[in-house]
């Protein structure tokens, strides 16, 4: 569960999770949301608490105003596992 994604699950990612970047110099994805006021925001950030918290795995994240920048990697693993695809397509489903 904690071993780092094969070559092939990494191309599999890029085909099924689009909206999640890898990042330069770190084996990680981010995803950036726009919402419409704070408020908005906030609520998202809630649900993907409570899914964080189910799926005990956690994002890195960051919030200005109606902005909400999620990273995703395992720090266990040293970088993306199985547990980073599960949790992005949790948020991707919200
Ligand atoms: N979240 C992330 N992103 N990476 C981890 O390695 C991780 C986590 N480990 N959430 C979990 C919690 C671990 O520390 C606990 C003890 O299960």
């Amino acid at each position: 569960m904690l071993e780092r994604l094969s070559e092939a699950e990494r191309e599999a990612m890029a085909g099924e999770l689009p909206e999640w970047q890898v990042l330069d110099g770190r084996d990680a994805i981010q995803r950036r949301f726009r919402f419409r006021d704070f408020n908005q925001a906030w609520g998202f950030m809630a649900r993907v608490a409570l899914l964080a918290e189910a799926q005990d795995h956690h994002p890195e994240w960051s919030n200005v105003y109606n902005r909400v920048d999620i990273t995703l990697t395992t720090h266990d693993a040293g970088g993306l596992s199985a547990r980073d695809l599960k949790l992005a397509r949790s948020i991707d489903a919200l």
